[in-house]
Formats: structure tokens, sequence, C-alpha cells
């Protein structure tokens, strides 16, 4: 994929323009724009080679990457609030006291993914991590902000999703039974995940 011929293609101009490719960030910028029944154009940016007009758009060369009010704006962070802003209804935004449930799960799945030593405590300390969202479900589920998907879950849920892949692939590793909770909170998310696809 070398994304010629992209900058000659004519974008509505009613539609946001997404350059994304695989991965969790992108696929919360997506998740959200469904959340927000924005339309939007996206183009795949191939990350392995990574065509000039994309590095003259965002010279970090990475993705999600959105264009709002005729100007590109990198990082999922910096897009989701940008959305909210400009876009208020619905309303996504987690109450500040929930914004960090489960935020500690994807930098201790990725300290499992890189470890080399079984017995280094790295899979326990994922299990915690999973164990207490799970506690943390079951009481004020199923979603972090209760009943309603709010911009936490769309943050996470792709990052458990990868989790899944990812482990499941390199360690033949799965969610425990005894984690209900996060698993039916994966399926539901995967269901709306699935949806934004349609
Ligand atoms: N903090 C950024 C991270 C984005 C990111 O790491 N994107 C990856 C793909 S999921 C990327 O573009 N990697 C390409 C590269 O680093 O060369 C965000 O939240 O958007």
């Amino acid at each position: 994929m070398s994304g010629m011929g992209w900058e000659r293609m004519e974008w509505s101009r009613r539609k946001i323009e997404l350059l994304i490719y695989q991965g969790p960030f992108c696929q919360r910028v997506l998740l959200t724009l469904e959340e927000k029944h924005l339309p939007y154009d996206m183009k795949l940016v191939d990350l392995s080679n990574k065509p000039d007009w994309f590095i003259n758009i965002n010279p970090e060369g990475k993705v999600p990457v959105i264009k709002l009010d005729e100007k590109w704006v990198a990082d999922s962070d910096v897009i989701t609030k940008s959305l909210e802003e400009k876009y208020p209804d619905p309303p996504l935004t987690t109450p500040t006291e929930k914004a960090t449930v489960g935020s500690k799960i994807f930098p201790a799945f990725v300290g499992f993914l890189k470890s080399k030593d079984p017995n280094d405590g790295k899979e326990q300390e994922l299990l915690n991590e999973l164990k207490s969202f799970n506690d943390y479900l079951k009481e004020n589920g199923p979603f972090i902000n209760g009943e309603q998907v709010s911009a936490a879950d769309l943050a996470l849920a792709p990052k458990l999703y990868h989790m899944q892949i990812a482990l499941g692939h390199y360690k033949n590793w799965s969610l425990p039974e005894s984690l209900p909770y996060v698993k039916s909170y994966m399926e539901v998310s995967l269901f709306l995940y699935l949806g934004s696809l349609n």
C-alpha cells in the first residue's frame, strides 16, 4: 500500500477526515466518532512505508490523525478531547473520579508481553489489575460510568481487545474464568467495536 493517489482524492466536505491504521489508539478514535454519530472518511496509512504526504501532515509519523476545522490534529488524547469540545452531544466525558479506572491494565499487559522470565511477577501484576477492574465492574458496571458508555471505555476496550489477541498469540494466555465481569465487558465492547465497522 503506497498511498499513491490519495492526495488527489476528493474528500467530501461534510465528513471528518481521519488517518488511521490498526491498534487501540486508532480504534479509540473510531469508536468516539461512532458514538457521536459523526460521519467520517478514513484512510489507512501504511506505517511500514510511510508516504511523504503523511509525514508532511504529521512529522511524528504516528496515527491516528484527524482533520478538524481545517487543521490536522494528532494523538488520541488530544483528538478525543477536541471532538468532545466541538461535538458535545451525546456527552462522553467520564467523571474525573472514574477517568483512570482500568488505566493500569495496559502498562501491565505490555510489561507481561515483553517479559522473558515467567517468574518475574509480570503476569501476576496484570492479573491483579484485571482483578481490581473485575471488582469495580461488579459494583459499578456494566461500564466504567455505570449504565453509560463513556470516553474511558472507548479508550480501554480496544486495549483489552488488543491484549487478548497479543497474549493469546505470544503467550498462549487467555482471560481467567474467575473474571466474568471483565469478560462480559469485553464482549459488549467488542460488539460496539464490530458495530462501528458496519
Ligand atoms: N499517544 C499516541 C500514540 C499513537 C501511536 O503510538 N500510534 C501507533 C499506531 S497504534 C503508530 O502510529 N505507530 C507508528 C510509529 O510509531 O512509527 C496516541 O494516543 O494517539
